[in-house]
């Protein structure tokens, strides 16, 4: 960071071109997908500051997918992040939340393949809470190939080439990993750039904070419960009772957890029998992106990444955060894996 100070201010475009300029055989591909993703980003950012003074808050009477009603910012945010992607043609399909099936884009041969939520969070949009954007960005196995496929879409976790989110909050910030550590941007709206707030963050080793819908406490397996009541035992060599805290936006959510250390639960459970949120665009890039910042995310067994897909909009419990705090619940579930879940 002592020579980016000498240097000033580094937008996200100067950061990315120059994180290009490290590799010589680049082609510059990744870092324009990059680039269209942050101009989306500033565009919806936009649109959900002013929500509040526009009609465009309220939901648009249609339903997802999933049968949940669409916002019409939902509807915003998906045209803006995949018409981005179609102009720079280096993207050949996107998968997103708010379609059923791919999206093919204009250019078949590209070599990126994008999973997308536009924007994650979206129960919070009416009462002014912050929402977020998720990418994930795949190479096509077979470029080249006759037909665009929702196989060739299904690749672990560990194949992603870059992810990342957009946390639009009290101020607008932009996260994203290749692999290399995690960067973080956030948006100055007077000037309309991403600036570097940091090149390479870490989320500490352990933390005080749990955050998990402790509505759905009788829900959960036994391990979960008997993991959150020793949250909430005193005990301050372990600086226990910790702290609860649920926005009920995975991304805000994840995003605290990555500053402050600690953890963020979506279990399985009787309401949920595979968990709620989705691996492809929630669960693998926010996983690849706290793994970055040298934390964990598992599913209860085995790590996120490396969860085999077998459908586009699957979806999977998930345990994220600082590592000592992914570890020990990963210790309670295993103690009471033969306890099954009761309602
Ligand atoms: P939302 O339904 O508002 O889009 O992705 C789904 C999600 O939000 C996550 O962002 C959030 O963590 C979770 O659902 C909240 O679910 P609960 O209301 O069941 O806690």
């Amino acid at each position: 960071m002592a020579d980016q100070n000498k240097k000033g201010v580094i937008t996200l475009e100067e950061y990315i071109i120059q994180a290009q300029n490290k590799f010589p055989g680049a082609t510059g591909e990744l870092s324009q997908l990059l680039r269209d993703i942050g101009l989306a980003a500033k565009i919806i950012s936009r649109e959900v500051n002013k929500a509040g003074i526009t009609n465009i808050l309220g939901e648009d009477g249609s339903t997802n997918v999933h049968g949940e009603s669409v916002k019409k910012l939902d509807l915003f945010a998906d045209e803006q992040l995949i018409s981005a992607l179609n102009r720079s043609e280096i993207t050949c399909m996107v998968i997103s939340e708010e379609n059923d099936g791919i999206v093919e884009l204009d250019n078949d041969g590209g070599k990126y393949i994008v999973y997308l939520d536009p924007l994650d969070g979206s129960s919070n949009i009416d009462v002014n809470v912050s929402v977020g954007s998720i990418f994930s960005i795949y190479m096509r196995e077979h470029p080249g190939s006759d037909k665009l496929s929702e196989t060739e879409a299904l690749q672990p976790g560990i194949k992603q080439v870059a992810a990342g989110y957009v946390l639009y909050g009290s101020s607008t910030m932009l996260a994203y990993t290749t692999g290399l550590g995690v960067s973080v941007f956030t948006l100055d709206p007077s000037i309309g750039e991403f600036i570097l707030s940091d090149d390479d963050l870490k989320i500490p080793e352990h933390g005080t904070i749990y955050s998990v819908n402790e509505g759905s406490y009788h829900s959960w397996n036994q391990g979960l419960k008997q993991y959150v009541k020793y949250c909430q035992i005193d005990d301050p060599e372990t600086e226990r009772p910790y702290k609860a805290r649920y926005i009920g936006s995975m991304v805000a959510d994840v995003h605290r957890t990555l500053i402050t250390g600690g953890i963020f639960i979506y279990p399985d459970s009787s309401f949920y029998p595979s968990g709620k949120l989705r691996l492809m665009y929630e669960c693998n890039p926010l996983s690849f992106v706290i793994e970055q910042a040298g934390g964990m995310a598992i599913d209860g067994g085995g790590r996120i990444l490396e969860i085999e897909p077998v459908s586009i909009h699957q979806q999977t419990p998930i345990y994220i955060g600082s590592a000592k705090n992914v570890l020990k619940v990963k210790e309670f579930l295993d103690n009471y894996a033969s306890e099954s879940i009761t309602a």
